[in-house]
Formats: structure tokens, C-alpha cells, sequence
């Protein structure tokens, strides 16, 4: 079975785990998001992507969820004894040896689809991980802080401000002239399921989506398409996700991510069983909706969930 998988970070990876020990055998294909992607130091760093690869390729720290397991900071300290920031992103060593290598390649004219295949040649993810994109794409959200409305990068919103403002806006700086990467339209054309993990809708799926020629890819593959909701009793597991959902406009409820999808788009939806009350509402837009434990407490209840999102997926073919 052939599945393509839209990750963002966390949500993105621990379900991948899930996902692979529910169906070992498959032959997953992840299009991940790169609209977290920052310049910092002159290297180019990919959070989303390296996300996905440290978990899969047991690298991450487990309980941040990102990063690298056993990091130390002697770099970044350096750097700050030069008085050379920023010093809210916490670039660990371990971590600047993937950043050094990924802009090294890049410098000698890679795209960033071969740079990342050449990580995963260490870090065997047991997956074919694809940036959504070769282009630059960079989120950028519009905030008012001491009443000037300025716009700023996605990771500046998130780690710097902690989200403490709200967003009046999201832009996918980049995408309308970006192109699927190599192996994208491909991968989701040859498809037999498409599944949406419990990934952020605006800055993780929402940004993959902004690249021009994937809705449409999607929709077009006539397989099922099944996500599962990262809103969970009416506020997201952890992050930010309810501020991002705002600035589209859209409630912060399962059923209400649902919808701001769409029926174009997805064939089914998992909501958690505490969300049980939001079923009919996501079948009234004509996606058909179950309520099971959506909560990545560890692989196996992780697989459990992937199993469900398999066979939600067989019943709407
Ligand atoms: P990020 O790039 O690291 O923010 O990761 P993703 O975009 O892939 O996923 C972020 C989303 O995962 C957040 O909106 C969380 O609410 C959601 N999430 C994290 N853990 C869980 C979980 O155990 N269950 C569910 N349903 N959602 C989760
Ligand atoms: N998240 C933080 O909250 N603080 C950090 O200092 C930080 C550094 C960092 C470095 C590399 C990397 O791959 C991820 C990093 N993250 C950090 C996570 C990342 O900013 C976010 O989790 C996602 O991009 C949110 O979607
Ligand atoms: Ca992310």
C-alpha cells in the first residue's frame, strides 16, 4: 500500500511512528512542511523536516519533541560571548552539524530535496521524506506589538513571543510562486491513501497545501483522503494551533477544523473520543466522522490511531 503522509513537526513524526508500526509494510511517502524554515548564522534550518527525521531515525529528544537527544550548547554560547544572536533559538551542536551540512550542500547548488535525501541516508527514517518544495517559502505572521502592526517570522511569533499576541494574519511567504518538489505531484498521484495527521491546519498542512498545483493533486487522486484532528476538547494537544486558527478565522474545535478543509478535500476525519458530540456535524459537510482516542501517548496507542485512519479510509473508498 502506497501512503502519502502531509506532516508538519511533532504531530507530524510521533504519528509517522504510529503509523509505520501499524503498517510495516507500506511504502510511505511524507511531504513535509518547510514554511518553518529560518536562516540563522548563514545556515539554513528546517525544523519541520529535521523534526520528522530525528523521531523516525532516533535522534530527537524525546520529550521536547524536537531537537536532537543528549544536545549540548557550547556553539550557541560561543556565539553569544561575540554577542551574536539571535539567542531565543536554541541551536544545539549536535543539531548545527545537520544545519552545516544541509547549507553546505545547498552552497554547492543541491536542491533541498537531494540535501534532505542525503541526510536520511544517515538517519534511514524508514520513510521517502520530500520538503514540499525546493523554493523558499517562509510563514510569516502579522502581529500588533505596542501598537505597531509589524509582521514577523513564524519561529520569532512562536519561540520568541511564545505566541503571546494574537496573529492577525499568516502568510506563506513564497508559496504562490513555488513549485512542488521533485517527486511530490508523483508520490500523491500513485497514492492509494492520503492521510492529514494531527498536524497544525494553518502553519504545518495549511502551508503544504498554499504550494500551488497540491490541493488540486490531491483532489485529483480520487483515494481517500483522512485526517485526524489535532483540536482536542476544544483547544490543540500543545502549541499554538488555536491562535493560527484564529487568524483564518476559524474555532478551534475538531469539527470546525473539519470543515475548514472541506468536503473537497478530505473523505474522513477523526475527532477524539471526548469530541464525540462533534460527529454529526462533520458528517453534515459530507465528511464522514469517527470519534476514537486521538491522543500519541505513546506507539501503540499512536498506531491504534493510524489503524483507524487506515480503515476510516477503506470504508469512504
Ligand atoms: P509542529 O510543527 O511541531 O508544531 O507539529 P505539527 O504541526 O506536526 O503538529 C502540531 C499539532 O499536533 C498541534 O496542533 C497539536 O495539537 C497536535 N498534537 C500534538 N500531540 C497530539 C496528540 O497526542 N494528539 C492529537 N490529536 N494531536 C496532537
Ligand atoms: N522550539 C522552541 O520552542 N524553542 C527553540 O529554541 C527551538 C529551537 C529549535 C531548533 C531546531 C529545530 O529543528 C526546532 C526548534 N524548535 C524550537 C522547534 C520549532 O521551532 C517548532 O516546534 C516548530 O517549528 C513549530 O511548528
Ligand atoms: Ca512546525
Amino acid at each position: 500500500m502506497r501512503i502519502v503522509v502531509l506532516a508538519g513537526g511533532i504531530g507530524g513524526a510521533r504519528f509517522l511512528r504510529g503509523l509505520k508500526s501499524a503498517a510495516p509494510d507500506a511504502d510511505i511517502t511524507v511531504i513535509g512542511n518547510t514554511g518553518d524554515d529560518i536562516h540563522l548564522f548563514g545556515l539554513k534550518v528546517c525544523p519541520d523536516l529535521d523534526t520528522v527525521m530525528y523521531t523516525l531515525g532516533g535522534g530527537i529528544d524525546e520529550e521536547q519533541g524536537w531537537g536532537r537527544a543528549d544536545e549540548t550548547f557550547q556553539v550557541k554560547s560561543e556565539l553569544a560571548a561575540y554577542g551574536v544572536g539571535p539567542e531565543w533559538f536554541g541551536l544545539g551542536d549536535r543539531d548545527f552539524a545537520t544545519h552545516i551540512v544541509r547549507t553546505q550542500m545547498l552552497g554547492a547548488g543541491y536542491p533541498l530535496s537531494a540535501v534532505t535525501e542525503a541526510l536520511c541516508e544517515r538517519w534511514q527514517p524508514g520513510v521517502r521524506l520530500l520538503p514540499m518544495s525546493d523554493d523558499r517559502i517562509e510563514t510569516h505572521v502579522a502581529v500588533e506589538v505596542d501598537g505597531e502592526r509589524k509582521a514577523v517570522h513564524f519561529q520569532e511569533y512562536w519561540v520568541k513571543l511564545r505566541a503571546s499576541v494574537d496573529a492577525q494574519a499568516v502568510v506563506p511567504v513564497g508559496a504562490e510562486q513555488a513549485k512542488p518538489a521533485p517527486g511530490v505531484l508523483e508520490a500523491i498521484g500513485a497514492a492509494d491513501v492520503i492521510l492529514f495527521p494531527p498536524s497544525n491546519p494553518v502553519v504545518s498542512i495549511g502551508t503544504i497545501l498554499a504550494v500551488p498545483g497540491m490541493r488540486e493533486a490531491i483532489a485529483d487522486a480520487g483515494v481517500p483522503v483522512v485526517g485526524l484532528s489535532p483540536i482536542v476538547g476544544g483547544a490543540p494537544v500543545r502549541g499554538m494551533a488555536d491562535k493560527m486558527l484564529a487568524a483564518v478565522g476559524v474555532e478551534s474545535t475538531a469539527a470546525a477544523v473539519a470543515r475548514h478543509y472541506g468536503s473537497g478535500l478530505l473523505d474522513g476525519w477523526l475527532v477524539d473520543t471526548v469530541d464525540a458530540g462533534a460527529v454529526e456535524d462533520v458528517e453534515s459537510a459530507g465528511i464522514r466522522c469517527r470519534a476514537v482516542p486521538l491522543m500519541m501517548t505513546g506507539v501503540e496507542a499512536t498506531a491504534a490511531m493510524a489503524r483507524e485512519a487506515l480503515g476510516l479510509a477503506e470504508e469512504v473508498r
